[in-house]
């Protein structure tokens, strides 16, 4: 049974049916009941593996194929109306041409498989911030995913009425054939096909392909932003929360960030962090000038290797109920998961990721190939599993930014933390990132690309425009602008090991950020902005000297001359349109360098 009248959905819907024809179609309610039949079917078949229900109640195991395992960036197209519109950082096809070899793909695919229907809000249902979608799958792992990570059900169609405004995501799982994959946006459509593929990012149409590439695009044309962002609240010991927004390419710390715990001597002055969102934001100005920011997800599809009691306590508490596991290790005495990094108990009767027995004395740390869960491998967790989630998670209007923080992985060159001189500035910051790859695409990892606000992969537009967006922003903000800031926590030192404690002691560099917005906290101007006085990072119970906080606040003047020979390199992509403002602020860069 339909669960609306809505007749642009309904149209839509009846087209697809015609094109892959389902056995049947069904409407995803959101009910526990339909949910749960469908978890029973998924067990049933093979498709998840249900989890020791003391241990790990309600949570269950997915593998995927060996072939999809992650975002595939190559294969991932912007088929806006013409090239110049995808702009030179994506893949282009035309729209047309691209619809045609789609369809021919997903032509009776689902034939002998069901159609399920998912209506679903990305925002709080009815939030003036929110938007609706509609994803057609024929994946119960998606469903069950999508049932995690967004708000669905007849509720998201009620808000949406009779309105053609909304999201069409189609999905056709296909033969999961990488040489027939595609990850396909259609901005000026409102429009996703995603086909040969059954992994996250690539499948779950309300996370990066509409969360960010359509909503980016939306974004322009509607004046907002969508980005790729956590959103943390800082509670300081009088028990104001001041909000940030940091962006950092995939896999490079987003959740980590934004699920921290102070250190101890700051937990003992009642210093607290919120976690809003872990991965993306959408940003309004507000009726006060202010900028405000929503997480549009309902739950955290966050990296598994690495996550322990240790590293990162709540995201780890979040995934110990009503949670789906992708691509974790099996241990099979207790019917529970593993991955590498949860603890230093390598499993003796486990199977890998692939489902192979695993032998944990061929385990080689240098060799991805003998690790038990995938480098990529994932939890799905409801955000209300998170016990430091924020009373302002599910509340429409969103939370006032303070200050925006860019940041990756450098080995060298960016120092710890440093603030932009200006908005302008933070925008050439945010334009000129560059990061190590990640497993969370696939190809190589460990190359230093740039990567402009986190965005590279998301961008739903040309991204010189996107960058003439960012400005524009700022001028309507004027001084009530969030103050932009840009963090790395992987300076390496010479033997590879990482200078910075990194995870809750982060928390050290969000309270210099804070104090900086409040004008607290000193600075030193450097050619690339204002980097900390030592002596105000806090370093109580830290095993850590002044020289070796001093050398990762060091900004390098051979180093950066050479980063500013490569962000002139990284600019000529965008020829004339690159904004006239992001052209002087390299030219200011470099002539401060030479002083
Ligand atoms: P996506 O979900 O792909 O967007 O990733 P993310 O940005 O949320 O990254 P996440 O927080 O999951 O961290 C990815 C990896 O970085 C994990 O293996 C973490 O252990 C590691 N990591 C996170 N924060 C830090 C840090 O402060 N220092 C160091 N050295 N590693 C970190
Ligand atoms: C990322 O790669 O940035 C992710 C995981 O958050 S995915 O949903 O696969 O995009
Ligand atoms: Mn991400």
């Amino acid at each position: 049974m339909a669960l609306t009248t809505n007749k642009s959905i309904l149209d839509w819907i009846d087209e697809k049916v015609e094109l892959v024809k389902p056995d049947q179609v069904v409407w995803i309610d959101g009910s526990e009941e339909q949910l749960d039949a469908l978890r029973a079917e998924a067990v049933a078949t093979g498709e998840m593996i249900k989890l020791n229900e003391e241990k790990l109640p309600g949570c269950y195991l997915h593998r995927t194929k060996p072939n999809d395992v992650a975002r595939v960036e190559d294969r991932t197209f912007i088929c806006a109306k013409t090239k110049e519109n995808a702009g030179p950082t994506n893949n282009w096809c035309d729209p047309d041409e691209m619809y045609k070899k789609l369809y021919d793909i997903a032509r009776d695919s689902y034939k002998g498989r069901t159609m399920y229907v998912i209506p679903f809000s990305m925002g709080p249902i009815g939030s003036p911030l929110a938007k609706v979608g509609v994803e057609l799958t024929d994946s119960i792992y998606v469903v069950l995913n999508m049932a995690i990570m967004t708000r669905v059900g007849k509720a998201v169609l009620d808000t949406l009425g009779d309105s053609n405004d909304w999201v069409r995501g189609f999905h056709a799982k296909c033969d999961v054939d990488p040489e027939k994959r595609y990850i396909c946006q259609f901005p000026e459509d409102n429009a996703i096909i995603s086909v040969n593929s059954a992994y996250g990012g690539n499948v779950l149409l309300g996370k990066k392909c509409f969360a960010l590439r359509i909503a980016s695009y939306q974004g322009w044309k509607e004046g907002w932003m969508a980005e790729h962002m956590l959103i943390l609240g800082l509670q300081n010991p009088q028990g104001e929360v001041k909000y940030i927004a940091a962006a950092f390419p995939s896999a490079c710390g987003k959740t980590n960030l934004a699920m921290l715990i102070p250190p101890e001597y700051l937990k003992e002055k009642d210093y607290k962090i919120w976690t809003v969102g872990d991965d993306i934001a959408w940003m309004r100005i507000g009726k006060d000038g202010r900028l405000y920011a929503i997480n549009p997800e309902n739950g955290f599809f966050g990296v598994a290797p690495g996550t322990n009691e240790k590293s990162n306590f709540n995201a780890l508490e979040s995934t110990k109920k009503n949670t789906i596991f992708t691509n974790v290790c099996h241990k099979l005495d207790d019917n529970t998961v593993w991955w590498e990094g949860l603890d230093k108990n390598l499993p003796t009767n486990a199977n890998d990721w692939k489902g192979n027995p695993w032998d944990a004395s061929k385990f080689d740390k240098a060799d991805k190939s003998t690790y038990a869960a995938h480098p990529n491998s994932r939890f799905t967790a409801p955000a209300e599993n998170c016990p430091c989630i924020s009373p302002e998670f599910d509340k429409g209007e969103g939370v006032p930014i303070s200050a925006i923080v860019f940041g990756g992985r450098r080995a060298k060159c960016t120092p710890l933390v440093y603030q932009s001189k200006s908005w302008e500035n933070g925008v050439f910051i945010g334009s000129a990132m560059a990061s190590e790859t990640t497993a969370a695409a696939a190809g190589a990892v460990g190359v230093v690309r740039r990567d402009p606000m986190a965005m590279l992969p998301f961008c739903g537009y040309h991204m010189a425009d996107y960058f003439q967006h960012w400005l524009d922003m700022g001028e309507k903000l004027g001084d009530k602008a969030p103050k932009i800031f840009n963090v790395n926590w992987f300076r390496t030192d010479d033997e590879g090991n990482f200078v910075w404690p990194g995870f809750g002691d982060n928390m050290r560099v969000l309270n210099w950020i804070i104090d900086r917005c409040e004008g607290k906290a000193d600075a030193t101007e450097t050619a690339i902005g204002y980097v900390p006085m030592p002596e105000d990072i806090d370093l109580t119970d830290l095993d850590m000297d002044m020289d070796t906080l001093k050398d990762i606040l060091t900004v390098d003047k051979a180093t950066w001359e050479k980063e500013a020979a490569e962000i002139e390199e990284h600019y000529k992509k965008f020829g004339d349109k690159l904004p006239e403002e992001l052209k002087n602020q390299l030219a200011t860069l470099k002539a401060n360098l030479a002083k």
